[in-house]
């Protein structure tokens, strides 16, 4: 939404010669809304005044649905839109008077506003407006940003600042920043943003905090965005005055039917809940003996008079030390299946642990038919190095979207089940951890700023390459020179693989430090559960390194298909990528390149540090093509995210090699501390543990 002057100058003199003058229809908010944002981009792009009105019969662009705008009725554009549902939007350019006209049309004022920035996206993004012929619609239905943000404005897992909800000053005061947030997820098609963390907080349900709520709510439906809360289980003992909350208990039952019609009252549009239960020591229905299915059944029988939803979060793991923790969210959930409500969803992470730079898709995925299930991916980087590393997320994102389940034979991939087309589920959803706060650049890190982009892309359309996206970023933000796009592009393509690299190769996973998850810490055992300690997952010894997770292990594989048992237990099948996730595999072991895994350890720890350093050289060359500012915020960035490649490469092997007693090869260079000095690092103020 930068709408920076075209500077290509045959461009901007044709899209000056097609775009003189706008038809736009009076209106609903949300007419009015995409109109200010039609005239601020075109006249921000094109550098001139530009006439929008709602009587302009010869205008070249016409802008409406066909309710609110007599000329786009008047176009025949009926079969165009029965293609696109509630929220797309039809681009086409058409005659009017044997005159050219570009028409944007949609069937909703939120569709409209849909097309009006997807028509800004093909100026930003340097494409030709001549001959339109676009129908787009969302493949996924619930688009949501999840905010782990706490009332008290700390963000949990948050490093671009505080919460951007000053719930302080609201509802009475209006940030600017809030429509600024709703206008940046309207570009994108996110539709819903949960507001608060889901470790939830009982007190944003009393009508004190209802009435703030409704206040951002009112913000959003401008921009086609609904509103949903975290539900805190135990609400109904800690605000309710009762004695218990259980699921089957009446007066339960009642309180929260109540609450959740005065929510109503607050929120006509109020989206519906996102829970997360008997997870980390959070509240749920297992603490009264009840399943997951009974507490979310209770949610949804009284939300779906209003029709809203309930998102469960598949997040489980039991109090008690488990054999192997990925296996819980499976077991808890395959029997469930078919015994949630018809506006219940089940919200799973893309992989069974945590948001790693690395896992395979979660098991889940590919188990449960009668239950339509959400994706949640993590834009904020837990684990990919906060907000100071540059991590493009697109193929972390498409790379689990991609994958085969199998579930209904060959082809039955991830994508197909969370957009409900698999099994013909009309409830389907994306969600986003977010990763924005309060920082002047919302995400700390301005390439931050791409992984919500892709969200709402991928969300809207899970076909578009993270090439395409990138390049569409790009070009927005930065500007449209084939150069500077090509460089760039390669630096967020590749950026992905280089945080697997320089921190968890091979299918290493959750050797990050304790608690806070900064920096790499394999060598922690002192928790208190064996599964929040490193050691735990990589299990390293005299032999070799990894967790057999095979039939000669945990079993885990056992959650997937038959083709992907058979593929992922031999271990001359088992894609490298993932090795040490499923197997445990000795230091001698054969890999393909013909090194051994010791020698392949240290190859992709220092070719994650060199892809660093190649990306460093890459944004130095784009001095000249960028401004000043963003220049050089990077470029610290880089400096940062180099020195902990470095920091991650070196400690991990040094730590490694205590147990393989192999030598690091000479060519490489040397480590330039001990591995005493990494251990004794201490980081108590490491940002993002906000309660
Ligand atoms: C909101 C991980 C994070 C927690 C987070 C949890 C979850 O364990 O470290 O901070 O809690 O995931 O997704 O619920």
């Amino acid at each position: 939404m930068r709408y920076d002057l075209i500077n290509n100058n045959q461009l901007l003199a044709s899209y000056r010669n097609s775009v003189t003058s706008v038809h736009f229809p009076v209106g609903t908010p949300t007419l009015v809304a995409a109109k200010d944002e039609l005239q601020t981009g075109l006249e921000g792009l094109l550098g001139r005044k530009i006439l929008i009105q709602t009587n302009l019969s010869n205008a070249s662009i016409v802008v409406g649905t066909v309710k609110s705008s007599n000329i786009i009725a008047s176009l025949g554009m009926d079969q165009q839109l029965t293609k696109v549902g509630e929220e797309g939007f039809v681009i086409l350019t058409t005659k009017k008077d044997q005159k050219n006209v570009i028409a944007i049309a949609a069937n909703s004022d939120v569709g409209v506003l849909h097309g009006v920035f997807h028509f800004l996206r093909l100026l930003q993004t340097g494409q030709t407006i001549q001959n339109l012929s676009i129908t787009s619609a969302p493949k996924i239905k619930y688009r949501l940003l999840d905010h782990w943000d706490n009332l008290n404005r700390s963000v949990e897992r948050g490093y671009a600042g505080f919460s951007i909800w000053n719930w302080h000053t609201l509802p009475d005061y209006i940030d600017q920043r809030y429509i600024d947030y709703a206008r940046a997820n309207a570009s994108i098609g996110i539709n819903g943003a949960v507001v608060t963390n889901v470790n939830a907080n009982a007190t944003i349900l009393t009508k004190e905090y209802l009435e703030k709520v409704a206040a951002l709510a009112n913000v959003f439906r401008t921009y086609g965005i609904k509103i949903y809360l975290t539900g805190r289980f135990s609400a109904p003992i800690e605000i309710g005055k009762l004695k218990t909350a259980d699921p089957l208990n009446e007066d339960v039952k009642r309180w929260w039917k109540n609450k959740i019609d005065e929510i109503y009252t607050y929120i006509p549009d109020f989206g519906g809940f996102l829970i997360k239960a008997n997870s980390e020591g959070q509240p749920g229905p297992q603490d009264y003996k009840r399943s997951h299915a009974d507490g979310a059944n209770m949610f949804a029988e009284a939300l779906a008079p209003h029709g809203g939803i309930v998102m469960w979060r598949a997040f489980v793991y039991s109090n008690e030390s488990p054999e192997d923790r990925l296996k819980q969210a499976y077991a808890e959930f395959k029997p469930l299946d078919g015994k949630f409500n018809d506006n219940v969803a089940v919200q799973v992470k893309n992989g069974p642990l945590d948001f790693q730079p690395r896992e395979p898709f979660s098991p889940l995925f590919g188990a449960m038919t009668k239950t339509p299930l959400f994706m949640e991916y993590q834009l904020t980087q837990e684990y990919l190095g906060f907000s100071t590393h540059l991590v493009f997320m697109a193929p972390l994102f498409k790379e689990v979207l991609d994958a085969d389940t199998y579930a209904k034979g060959k082809g039955s991939t991830v994508a197909q089940v969370i957009d409900g087309s698999l099994y013909g589920h009309s409830l389907s959803g994306m969600a986003g951890v977010a990763n924005i706060g309060n920082d002047i650049d919302w995400t700390g890190h301005p390439f931050g700023q791409a992984n919500w982009y892709t969200l709402g892309r991928l969300s809207w359309d899970h076909d578009l390459s993270s090439a395409q996206i990138a390049n569409e970023w790009i070009r927005q933000t930065f500007g449209n020179d084939k150069g500077l796009v090509d460089t760039v592009a390669k630096m967020m393509l590749s950026s992905r693989e280089a945080v697997v690299n320089y921190m968890t190769p091979l299918g290493l996973h959750h050797i990050m430090g304790y608690g806070h998850h900064y920096g790499p810490a394999p060598w922690f055992d002192k928790a208190s559960r064996a599964d929040w300690n490193p050691v735990y997952f990589h299990r390293a010894d005299s032999i070799g390194i990894g967790f057999d997770r095979t039939s000669k292990g945990t079993n885990y594989l056992s959650q997937y298909a038959p083709e992907l048992r058979k593929k992922y237990e031999d271990i001359s099948t088992c894609p490298e990528d993932l090795l040490l996730w499923f197997h445990h595999v000795s230091w001698n072991h054969k890999m393909k390149s013909g090194r051994t895994l010791w020698e392949e350890l240290c190859y992709k720890y220092y070719s994650g540090v060199d892809s660093v350093r190649r990306m460093q050289k890459e944004w130095n060359s784009l001095e000249k093509q960028v401004d000043k500012q963003r220049f050089q915020q990077i470029k610290m960035l880089l400096a940062i995210q180099e020195k902990e490649a470095v920091w991650w490469r070196n400690s991990c092997l040094l730590y490694f090699q205590t147990f393989s007693k192999m030598p690091i090869p000479p060519n490489y260079e040397k480590p330039d501390h001990t591995l005493e000095y990494y251990k004794n690092l201490n980081f108590p103020f490491a940002p993002g543990n906000g309660k």
